[in-house]
């Protein structure tokens, strides 16, 4: 009996499912680097590194743990260039009575997946992914019957389940168990701007080991054409990095991870954030260990409540309920565009040429990090898209392509749903949409800007004020039922009309000067 486990590149973890109940002496590990998954859209050489880098790592702690493992290096010439092709191919070769493969992270290659059951000379099993605290089914169940699928109601499930910054229930008293200090999310203690006080101590940098050198060299090689650069390639590529990596977070940037957490500093590209995304996406980090690291620091007296309990919600809730979304709504949710954007995305989002600060900072971290924070992805990145009326599918393309942590599962719900209100609402209760003053009050940005973010229109004022308006206008129709939003149009219609014609005249001059990206950039 030979059992044939293949291991896709984000499934780097010890405990996967498939590989707990093998027996080593009659199983073939097999991890495969394709030009398919590395070209379907043109990722950022850094990212593509990451993950085979990281590979070539997992293999080789595998293979000193008693595995016997199969790695096909991506330019191996009998490559099929493939995740299917190689596994047909590999099941063939070691004449497997059973493939086991872990769920894959895409609808796309949960497609070709299923499609390769019948095709394999032997069975194949595809088993749930159970590094995630809430199963598909479960939270397909949670969903059902539920008029709004708010993040914070799932969120308290997640808290319950784990225990996490919960009391304990009481027998004797016969008290429930409840939120630590004695509400669920701290928020609203998490929204200062930046300020002189703050002073930022650096995340750890992993400097690339030989193995990593070689893998940077090849996708320099082979993919020079695509976006970004590998200069500054810091990312931890083992389990062992990774671990060090939450060692120094915790330790110096959580305390204030909550407070600053929304705020953004030109040139500062990690401030307070953990950094953590592409390890925890790769399997190289287990969430809920990683969260139970953050509760012990609380505990301990060593990070405050609001921290704490904001870096625990972002990964029990966010990224579980984020997965469970992009489950629920697919395949639907990768056309929906329920603001019939049909603006193409600028070409200044792969260049960087704008005279738009906050966004040409935003882009030269993408390019030189594969990394921004989150409110750099929102409320810059994704706010311009939103109120300039970019197609979602370029958008979403350009996110899938430019972050080292962006899978398809992840990327999508937070790209289509969250930033582009692009399912009418399914996810986010309004539009995260912002003129200037969000951005400066939250950022340093605008002190040194081309343009004045005081200035609502004409020459030289901040492009987000008037595109602000000319995104609600746009969008009356379908945005002024939403009671959240429909105040925005009493001050609209207060607007003495001259007023509104020059916001609306600014806003179109603006958009005429984007330049549409050239072809090619995401996609061959
Ligand atoms: P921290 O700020 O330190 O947060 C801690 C952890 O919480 C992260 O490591 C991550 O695992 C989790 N997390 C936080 N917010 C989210 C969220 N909204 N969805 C899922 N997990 C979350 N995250 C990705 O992992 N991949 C993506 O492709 C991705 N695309 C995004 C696109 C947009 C438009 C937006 C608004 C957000 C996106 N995010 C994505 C979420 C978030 O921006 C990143 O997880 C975060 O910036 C990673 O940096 P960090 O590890 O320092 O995060
Ligand atoms: C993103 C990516 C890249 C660039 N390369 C590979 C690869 O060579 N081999 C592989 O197994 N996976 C790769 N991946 C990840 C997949 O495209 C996909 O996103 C995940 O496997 C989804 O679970
Ligand atoms: Fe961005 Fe406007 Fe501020 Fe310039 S003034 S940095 S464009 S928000």
């Amino acid at each position: 009996m030979t059992v044939l486990v293949p291991v896709l590149g984000d499934q780097l973890s010890f405990g996967l499912a498939s590989l707990r109940d093998c027996d080593k002496s009659d199983t073939v590990v097999l991890l495969m680097e394709v030009r398919e998954e590395c070209t379907y859209v043109r990722h950022h050489k850094q990212k593509i590194a990451l993950i085979l880098s990281a590979m070539r790592h997992f293999a080789e702690e595998l293979r000193d743990d008693g595995w016997t493992v199969d790695y096909i290096e991506l330019c191996d010439p009998d490559n099929t260039g493939s995740l299917t092709g190689e596994i047909m191919r590999a099941a063939q070769r070691h004449d497997a009575d059973l493939v086991r493969v872990v769920e894959p992270g895409e609808w796309r290659l949960d497609k070709a997946l299923k499609g390769l059951m019948g095709a394999l000379p032997c069975d194949m099993e595809i088993v749930p992914d159970d590094r995630y605290l809430c199963s598909i089914p479960e939270f397909i169940g949670w969903a059902q019957g539920r008029g709004e699928l708010r993040m914070e109601y799932f969120y308290r499930e997640m808290r319950r389940n784990t225990g996490l910054l919960m009391t304990k229930a009481d027998e004797e008293t016969g008290s429930a168990a409840a939120p630590a200090g004695g509400q669920w999310n701290y928020d609203r203690e998490n929204r200062a701007g930046p300020d002189d006080a703050m002073d930022p101590p650096p995340a750890p940098k992993f400097s690339p080991d030989e193995s990593t050198r070689a893998v940077i060299a090849m996708v320099e090689r082979e993919f020079a054409d695509h976006f970004g650069t590998t200069d500054g390639f810091a990312w931890p590529v083992t389990a062992k990095e990774a671990e060090k990596a939450v060692d120094a977070f915790v330790a110096d940037r959580l305390p204030l991870f909550g407070k600053y957490q929304d705020a953004m500093v030109h040139g500062e590209d990690d401030l307070f954030h953990s950094l953590l995304s592409t390890s925890i996406n790769l399997g190289l980090l287990d969430p809920v260990a990683v969260c139970r690291r953050a509760e012990a620091a609380y505990d301990a007296g060593e990070a405050p409540l609001n921290a704490v309990e904001g870096f625990i919600r972002q990964i029990i809730g966010w990224r579980e309920y984020i997965r469970g979304m992009y489950w629920l709504e697919m395949p639907e949710l990768a056309e929906a565009n329920a603001l019939d954007a049909d603006r193409p995305l600028p070409e200044f989002y792969w260049t960087g040429e704008t005279d738009m600060r906050c966004l040409a900072d935003c882009v030269r971290s993408t390019r030189d990090n594969a990394h921004a924070h989150h409110i750099q992805r929102l409320m810059i990145l994704g706010n311009f898209a939103l109120i300039a009326g970019i197609v979602p599918q370029d958008v979403e393309d350009w996110f899938l392509v430019v972050y080292a942590d962006a899978y398809e599962w992840v990327e999508l719900p937070n790209v289509a749903a969250m930033a582009l209100w692009a399912d009418k609402g399914r996810l986010a209760s309004k539009p995260y949409a912002a003129g200037g003053n969000y951005i400066n009050r939250m950022s340093d940005y605008c002190r040194d800007c081309h343009y004045s973010v005081s200035k609502k229109t004409g020459d030289g004022a901040c492009p987000f004020n008037a595109l602000y308006w000319h995104f609600m206008v746009r969008n009356r129709r379908v945005l002024e039922r939403n009671n959240r939003v429909a105040r925005v149009y009493s001050t609209w219609d207060r607007m003495k009309e001259e007023r509104r014609g020059e916001y609306m005249a600014s806003a179109d001059a603006f958009l005429e000067t984007l330049t549409p990206a050239r072809k090619g950039w995401a996609r061959g």
